[in-house]
């Protein structure tokens, strides 16, 4: 079958990417992402399900704030905006294809271009929705989640659910159910909620206890509606912190979780979580990690990278093998991603303007979560780690500990033990255990 889906090819000289292993040469395969490759009782390609950004690598034009666009789409020419989405379209199939991605998500008007009128907006939507449906048929790729920007129109500017004029949450609810209707329709797994512009510049100017309620009702608008509509994935929220508000109210995982278990959303959602995002909220992508599956809540991940140097969301591509080892423990830990896979929200530089450059892009960061599945599988069965940290706790499992656990414990009967014993020096050990990770990497 020809990997080739449109009637022309924009990645002219780029052929299925291949795993080759370690030792090879090719700059344009494989060293350690082998989707056939059994790690823990499954393949590679069910742990990760990995996901293609449609924003990033076909959208993104490497503009930023001091100036224009650096990648310059042949997708991008048609005066006509369904014929310029179809190419784009066929674009975004050639490259998820030949990089041999499973998935992509995309946003509504990542697809094809908004307009102010929402019933004109609903039928080019539905009319691309078509366009990637039998797209997904030819190719085999699916949907992993579906979203609806609700950030870059202007309309947007003082929040879309969270907005103080209910005629602009109007037009988000709007958005969202032409968003949802795609979803539905293309089969996709999972829907995420990442509200850039839900959260506020200022307190001055903000009602924020109604602001969340607002969104609460949002959400739960949303669930009964696609619930209706037969939508049986998951619905995820992407937590983080700030930009584009200064202070968005989805910070962290901690914090999505209690504000789901306040308006009583727990069961219908998961945690979509991104490692800039995290590194933004000043955790580690392993704490996002660990508080979202200890409460059964680690759904999906956006794979990217912050610059350590610079504090805002530079989206870079994966390269840290030890932050995705200390990641792939917590989600082997937790049996897996409950709902989701590992979406690339990352994009390449500005200035990497090759066409070959998001195919590096992607190798690199495949490999780099590919290596750190395998390095996390080795550790966990080598068993130390695992025993060294539980044995921390033993002191709990049986006799005064565990039965302070099981709640049979006063204060008074505390007191007594604490009179009878003194606790003896242990050490944490933590250099001992890093070391014990760089051993596997
Ligand atoms: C922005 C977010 C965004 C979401 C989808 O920082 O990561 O890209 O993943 O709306
Ligand atoms: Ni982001
Ligand atoms: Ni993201």
């Amino acid at each position: 079958m020809s990997i080739l889906l449109g009637e022309k090819e924009y990645f002219k000289g780029v052929g299925k990417i291949q795993f080759e292993g370690q030792e090879s040469d090719n700059p344009l395969a494989f060293r350690f992402y082998d989707e056939n490759r059994v790690i823990a009782g499954k393949t590679m390609k069910e742990h990760f399900k990995f996901a293609i950004a449609y924003w990033h690598s076909f959208c993104g034009s490497g503009l930023d704030p001091f100036g224009g666009p650096t990648h310059h789409y042949e997708w991008d020419k048609s005066s006509d905006v369904i014929q310029r989405a179809k190419d784009k379209a066929d674009a975004a199939f050639e490259f998820i294809t030949k990089i041999g991605a499973p998935y992509y998500c995309f946003h509504d008007l990542d697809v094809v271009d908004q307009d102010n009128d929402a019933v004109v907006y609903k039928k080019r939507v539905e009319t691309m929705t078509d366009v990637l449906k039998a797209k997904q048929d030819a190719s085999g790729v699916k949907l992993l989640w579906g979203t609806a920007n609700l950030f870059s129109h202007e309309r947007y500017m003082n929040g879309a659910s969270t907005n103080p004029d209910f005629n602009v949450l109007a037009h988000a609810g709007a958005q969202l159910k032409g968003a949802i209707d795609a979803t539905i329709a293309l089969g996709g797994e999972g829907y995420v909620f990442w509200g850039g512009r839900e959260g506020y510049m200022s307190l001055l100017n903000t009602n924020m206890k109604r602001e969340r309620e607002h969104f609460a009702q949002m959400l739960h608008t949303c669930v009964e509606y696609a619930r209706r509509n037969g939508f049986k994935g998951k619905f995820f929220i992407e937590p983080k912190p700030s930009e584009p508000s200064k202070h968005q109210y989805d910070f962290d995982s901690a914090t999505v979780i209690g504000f789901l278990r306040e308006f009583g959303l727990m069961e219908h959602f998961g945690i979509n979580l991104e490692v800039n995002h995290a590194t933004l909220a000043g955790h580690t992508f392993a704490h996002e990690c660990q508080v979202a599956a200890d409460a059964g809540m680690l759904a999906s991940l956006d794979a990217n990278r912050g610059d350590a140097q610079n504090g805002w969301d530079t989206d870079q591509f994966p390269v840290d093998v030890y932050e995705w080892t200390e990641a792939m423990l917590i989600l082997l830990g937790a049996g897996g991603l409950a709902g989701g896979g590992i979406n690339f929200d990352a994009k390449r530089r500005r200035n990497s303007t090759d066409m070959e450059d998001l195919f590096y892009a992607h190798i690199g960061g495949m490999d780099t979560i590919a290596r750190a599945l395998i390095i996390a599988d080795k550790i966990t069965q080598h068993g130390e780690y695992h025993r060294l940290k539980a044995g921390r706790y033993a002191s709990f499992d049986s006799g005064k500990g565990a039965e302070f656990e099981a709640g049979k414990l006063k204060l008074e009967d505390l007191f007594a033990i604490a009179s009878e014993v003194q606790p003896v020096q242990i050490s944490g050990r933590q250099e001992y255990l890093e070391n014990l990770i760089g051993r596997f990497i």
